[in-house]
């Protein structure tokens, strides 16, 4: 088997890039560990920055996203009692999109259908070799027999836990990590949100979060520790929780709804450098992590692709290499604003376990500051609503 672009991975990097590389003429074949149900079902980000929203439609995918995606246009930040709204779209004219992840997959895995383009699941790759010379090679596993697939490049879209970058050599790769001392516990309820905006509380007994996947479906956050489990909270648990969390008299107060799922994330920043290694290229999840406070994860994968596949592009249309060498230079600035501004708002958001009087007070001072002060709410408007995108040909 060869193809131009062997794609490990199929999230929304993987199968974006392999539908952009379609739309340009350029082979690709995507291999991906898990099977259909689990990679078009899981419940993981929800909004998109103006630019993902302008990508996925130059590229085709605007349909479903114009018809239920919901517009957000204001932050609800609580502290202290109270609830301080930053209007980040009277401030940028941008606005934020709610459009689950599980909704952009399920429009990639159509648009693949339709084109009659194969996704290869249950393929585990085991290892990837000769990446640094002409021919690299991917080897899979498909109903417990290795195959190989030869290809021109290997794109590495096999998010944080994937096997690819281990083929980048130790002395070349630099990897830089922020592990936090708390972590989420993430609540899907059947219930509407007592409005479309997002809202955050920064609360002394820790971070809550209140955003929605659809009218009717709420996604709730708490902090919670570290090495928490899920089955430690019961719904009543929850609820008591984020009441005590969120609710402020200025606010109208969470509504209760049916729980259908709980889980526990842990919150890390984590960056390698550089994304890439001879005809390797690595995008996403697997070279950067962000907390998820800023929402930014997904957005960044897909900024990944918007620079990756134009630079696939300018190799096999016009034999320019010199986009796909500067690939991780270019893909890194935007990276590093993403991790920074992340850090700040995981910072600026939780209680940190071992926090002092005056750090907690500053704390919500800095807080006042970026929800009264207008040169504090433009800074995360801008940062929020998302910096530029690569635009695609
Ligand atoms: P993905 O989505 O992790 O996809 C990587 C794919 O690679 C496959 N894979 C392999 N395939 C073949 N062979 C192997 N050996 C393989 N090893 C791995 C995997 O099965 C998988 O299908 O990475 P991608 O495409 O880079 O997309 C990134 C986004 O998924 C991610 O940034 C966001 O979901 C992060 N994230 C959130 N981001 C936000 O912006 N807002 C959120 O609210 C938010 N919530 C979340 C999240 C991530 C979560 N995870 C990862 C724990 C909530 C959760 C629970």
């Amino acid at each position: 088997m060869h193809t131009q672009v062997a794609i490990v991975g199929a999230g929304p990097a993987g199968l974006l890039l392999s539908h952009m590389l379609r739309l340009a003429g350029i082979s690709s074949v995507v291999l991906e560990r898990g099977n259909r149900d689990h990679v078009g079902t899981r419940m993981r980000a929800g909004g998109l920055e103006h630019g993902a929203v302008a990508l996925l439609e130059k590229v085709g995918l605007g349909q479903r996203l114009k018809d239920i995606g919901l517009i957000v246009e204001q932050t609800d930040f609580r502290f202290d009692g109270q609830g301080h709204r930053v209007d980040f779209a009277g401030m940028t004219q941008r606005c934020f999109t709610i459009y689950p992840q599980y909704e952009i997959v399920s429009d990639l895995l159509q648009a693949h259908a339709q084109a009659g383009q194969e996704i290869l699941f249950d393929t585990p790759v085991t290892r990837i070799t000769g990446v640094d010379t002409k021919q690299p090679r991917v080897y899979f596993l498909k109903d417990g027999q290795e195959h190989e697939l030869s290809c021109d490049f290997i794109a590495g879209c096999d998010g944080y836990h994937g096997p690819c970058k281990q083929a980048i050599p130790e002395g070349v790769l630099k990897v830089y990590e922020e592990n936090y001392p708390f972590a989420w516990l993430g609540i899907l309820a059947e219930v509407a949100p007592p409005s479309l905006e997002v809202a955050y509380s920064c609360h002394e007994r820790g971070f809550a979060m209140s955003s929605f996947r659809a009218p009717e479906i709420s996604r709730l956050y708490l902090q919670c520790p570290v090495d928490d489990k899920s089955d430690n909270w019961s719904d009543d648990r929850v609820w008591s929780e984020l009441h005590t969390r969120m609710d402020v008299p200025d606010r109208p107060a969470l509504i209760e709804g049916r729980i259908t799922q709980k889980s526990v994330t842990a919150m890390k920043n984590f960056v390698i450098e550089p994304m890439q290694y001879g005809q390797l290229f690595m995008a996403g999840d697997a070279a950067h992590i962000v907390p998820p406070t800023g929402a930014k994860g997904l957005n960044s994968a897909l900024a990944d692709i918007s620079i990756l596949a134009p630079a696939f592009s300018a190799f096999y249309q016009r034999g320019d290499r010199g986009p796909l060498d500067r690939y991780s230079e270019t893909a890194l600035k935007r990276v590093w604003q993403v991790q920074r501004f992340s850090a700040d708002m995981c910072t600026l958001l939780h209680r940190f376990p071992d926090t002092s009087e005056f750090n907690w007070r500053a704390q919500r001072e800095r807080l006042r500051y970026m929800t009264t002060d207008p040169t504090g709410a433009l800074t995360y408007a801008e940062n929020f609503v998302g910096l530029p995108f690569e635009e695609p040909a």
